[in-house]
């Protein structure tokens, strides 16, 4: 359960996130396979409520209807297709699994099926009101969550007023752990538990231990599912992170949002400090982590966003997917946004809730590709920006290698090393970086991956000479576009 069953060398996943099947099939085979990603976070596959007010929000796809595998990305067949396609590729699915609660309201879902939030009937799974937690066990007069400091209250009460799954209950765990099983038949590498915090951690535990291993005739017989856990601990309540780590990796917030003062200098924070980045910040065990800088709630502001960096503050984004990448902390998240039109009132982005790219009836477009490797049609694909994708490459040579070769000038200019396999430098100044560095490698041209390509024998960015004493000279204006250099083994002309 704690490792993610990613093909030799893979070390990063994207989180495609609402993306189509069709899209994310031909990306694995077209992008993600080839440039060594380990895997893709996909939406909830399962049928979900369609929201007409607002019109189509990303949101709907968090309100469960039933298991059947009918979403806004696409149907069953596709879904299979996608999965096969992907792990052909060396690419893993990691399923987003939305089940500690139902959706709100009453209607028709994704596939066709009734329900009704008040009578607490799911005609398409179906669940009745047997299968939610007791209005008894909730100890708040709304029914809702009103205080997260009581973690009666978070786990038995509805979340956003949505009806509470009763996992305890044998029934319903059997029905939930049959959707998971067969997303395992279809050949899933593992899940993202949704709101996990909103369940009690030994109900976890108890319906993931009846899954499945994963499917023999794609993963070694005996395999576990990968699982990590959406835990939102930035401290200061009682529900902690470290609850969830017997279950699987728990996604550490900390993470995103200390890195993003630190690059952003908030705080008297200093780049020299991130050295030892990791458990000795309070954060779970590195083999617990699940990292990244944003994630799709905390990007618009939902789940406790602000002041995380974000695609629309490219440089800055850049640099703390770089270093993320190049540290050997955690199991690291690229996300792969698409964007919308904020609009600020309140201090608050009243059009947080728009969807994907969509027709006016919601159904998603695909991802037009440009020539130039870019995405086109609202969709940003961070994945594909040349600094983020080669820095996954950059970790996969890395691979296990501890952090070593540290340098940096007392301030936010550092540089270091992860082993004799890579060398990353980062400029997070106004002022030149010049400065002549050991970087562990051997004697030779190696071609800077943040500033071009290797093409062949060629390289279309900066070229780096390393001399016979493993010396080399580093240069980085502080107002270039891109702060950094990085080199690996694999980048060697
Ligand atoms: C929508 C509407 C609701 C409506 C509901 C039902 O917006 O008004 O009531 O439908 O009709 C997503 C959207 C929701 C949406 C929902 C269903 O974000 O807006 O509701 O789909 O369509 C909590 C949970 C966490 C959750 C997060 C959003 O603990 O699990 O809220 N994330 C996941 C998904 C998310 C999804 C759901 C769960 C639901 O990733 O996309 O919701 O399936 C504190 C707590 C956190 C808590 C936040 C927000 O955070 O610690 O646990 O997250 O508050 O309530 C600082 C603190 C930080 C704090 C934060 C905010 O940053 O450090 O700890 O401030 O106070």
């Amino acid at each position: 359960q704690f490792s993610p069953n990613e093909a030799p060398g893979r070390t990063v996943y994207v989180h495609l996130f609402e993306w189509k099947w069709t899209d994310i099939a031909a990306e694995c085979e077209r992008f993600l396979g080839p440039k060594g990603f380990a895997g893709v976070q996909v939406s909830p596959p399962n049928e979900h409520r369609i929201i007409t007010d607002p019109a189509y929000p990303w949101y709907e796809r968090y309100q469960p209807v039933s298991w059947k595998l009918v979403s806004r990305s696409g149907n069953e067949a596709e879904f299979k297709d996608m999965v096969k396609r992907c792990n052909r590729a060396g690419v893993r699915i990691y399923v987003d699994a939305v089940f500690n609660q139902m959706a709100g309201s009453r209607g028709i879902g994704s596939a066709g099926s009734s329900f009704d939030s008040a009578t607490r009937n799911y005609s398409g799974v179906p669940f009745g009101p047997e299968d939610f937690t007791p209005r008894s066990e909730c100890p708040t007069k709304s029914g809702g969550i009103d205080s997260y400091n009581n973690a009666l209250e978070v786990r038995n009460c509805d979340l956003l007023g949505m009806p509470d799954l009763a996992i305890y209950k044998n029934k319903t765990r059997e029905t939930i752990v049959k959707y998971l099983n067969h997303l395992i038949d279809i050949g899933v590498a593992g899940f993202r538990i949704d709101a996990a915090k909103h369940m009690w951690p030994q109900h976890l535990y108890d319906l993931l231990s009846t899954l499945k291993d994963l499917n023999p005739s794609v993963f070694a017989a005996g395999t576990r599912p990968f699982i990590f856990e959406e835990v939102i601990d930035q401290g200061g309540e009682p529900i902690k992170d470290a609850e969830y780590t017997r279950n699987g990796r728990v996604t550490e917030f900390k993470y995103g949002k200390e890195l993003s003062k630190g690059i952003k200098k908030e705080g008297g924070q200093l780049l020299k400090y991130f050295r030892n980045f990791g458990e000795q910040w309070g954060f779970l065990p590195a083999d617990r982590a699940v990292t990244f800088v944003d994630n799709h709630d905390n990007q618009r502001g939902h789940g406790g966003g602000g002041g995380i960096l974000t695609f629309r503050n490219a440089r800055e984004y850049k640099i703390a997917n770089a270093f993320m990448l190049a540290h050997p902390y955690g199991f690291p998240q690229v996300m792969s946004s698409f964007t919308w039109p904020q609009r600020f009132a309140d201090g608050e982005d009243k059009n947080n809730w728009m969807g994907p790219p969509s027709d006016d009836k919601g159904h998603t477009n695909s991802v037009p590709i440009r020539p130039d490797n870019s995405c086109d049609g609202g969709w940003i694909c961070e994945h594909r920006w040349r600094q983020i994708t080669n820095m996954v490459g950059f970790r996969n040579v890395a691979g296990d290698k501890h952090l070593t070769h540290w340098w940096d000038n007392g301030a936010n200019q550092i540089a270091f090393g992860r082993g004799d396999k890579a060398f990353i430098v980062i400029n997070n100044e106004g002022l030149t970086l010049k400065q002549t560095l050991p970087t562990g490698f051997h004697t030779g041209i190696y071609c800077d991956v943040i500033s071009g390509d290797k093409i062949g024998a060629t390289c279309s960015g900066k070229r780096i000479e390393v001399k016979a004493d493993g010396m080399a000279d580093f240069l980085i204006g502080g107002q270039d576009e891109d702060p950094v250099v990085a080199i690996h083994v694999d980048s060697r002309l």
